[in-house]
């Protein structure tokens, strides 16, 4: 069903990528340790997403991990022996806001554990769909620190501050329904289908003209950082460049003419 995506550094440690038309499934691949997101997967999965992002080839990504675990969190082995001078030095983990500089749109397909980072990661990307199964937490005050990848940040603009506080300071995990009520996540599949049901949303994403996507992203992720005022104007600007693409010409066009547009990326 899929083929194997032949980028440059087409070989990972942890993670399996493939294609499916023109979208990119990225899996997560560490079973043993639930995903736990170590150095070397966080490196992998900056290195292909940024070659995605560059790859005319494709219109979005799907991240994911297997049934069990999307990600258990960043690999708590890897720092328990760190000391604050060193994190500090280090700035460790600082790459994993990489994948917020990304501009194709990314969906997360969460089956099983989404912990600490692995929630934080899922949290980074645009569109979450959650399997029946999928369980959401920031146990981090369980293991002596807070969450550190803009969980509490992020967290507090997806659900308001009594339930990112009851989550972050409870440590305890919220199941899919929960989530889904909580506005986290946009639908809950059946565990079997999620990722299938997930490619499928993401093929439609990928069939529109890229530089909109791109822009409808932007835009987007732009109102968590800005208030109101100056969001609508944000957006007023994205909108007149659109005007500078072949795409919106073509788009109203074939409106107009009642055709099915064909889109150029241009
Ligand atoms: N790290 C390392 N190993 C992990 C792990 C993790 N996060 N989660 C699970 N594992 C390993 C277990 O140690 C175990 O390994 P072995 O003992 O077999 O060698 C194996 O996976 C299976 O786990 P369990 O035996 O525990 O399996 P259970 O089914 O009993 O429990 C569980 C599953 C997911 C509920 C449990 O494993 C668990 O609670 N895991 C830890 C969850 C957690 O606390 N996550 C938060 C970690 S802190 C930052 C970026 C990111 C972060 C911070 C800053 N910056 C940008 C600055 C992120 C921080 C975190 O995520």
């Amino acid at each position: 069903m899929f083929r194997k995506i032949l980028f440059r550094f087409s070989t990972y440690n942890f993670i399996n990528v493939t294609q499916k038309g023109k979208v990119a499934l990225i899996q997560f691949n560490r079973p043993k340790a639930m995903n736990a997101l170590c150095d070397g997967l966080i490196k992998e999965l900056n290195q292909v997403t940024q070659e995605i992002d560059s790859n005319p080839e494709y219109g979005s990504i799907v991240i994911t991990g297997n049934e069990k675990a999307f990600a258990a969190g960043a690999d708590i082995k890897e720092m328990q022996d760190k000391s604050f001078p060193q994190v500090q030095n280090i700035q460790m983990l600082a790459s994993w806001e990489n994948l917020t500089n990304i501009k194709k749109p990314i969906l997360a397909a969460v089956n099983g554990y989404a912990l600490g980072g692995g929630f934080e990661l899922a949290m980074m990307c645009d569109i979450i769909y959650a399997g029946e199964n999928a369980k959401f937490g920031l146990p981090e005050a369980t293991l002596g620190t807070i969450p550190g990848c803009g969980g509490t940040q992020r967290l507090i603009r997806a659900v308001g501050k009594s339930k990112a506080m009851e989550i972050t300071l409870t440590g305890e995990f919220i199941d899919a329904q929960t989530a889904l009520s909580y506005g986290l996540v946009s639908k809950v599949l059946p565990v079997a289908n999620l990722v299938e049901e997930t490619l499928k949303v993401a093929e439609k994403i990928a069939s529109f003209s890229k530089p909109v996507a791109a822009l409808i992203k932007d835009t987007i992720n732009e109102a968590e950082n800005i208030g109101l005022r100056e969001g609508v104007k944000y957006e007023r600007k994205a909108f007149y460049s659109t005007f500078a693409t072949q795409d919106r010409k073509e788009g109203m066009s074939a409106f107009v003419e009642k055709r099915k547009p064909s889109w150029t990326d241009n």
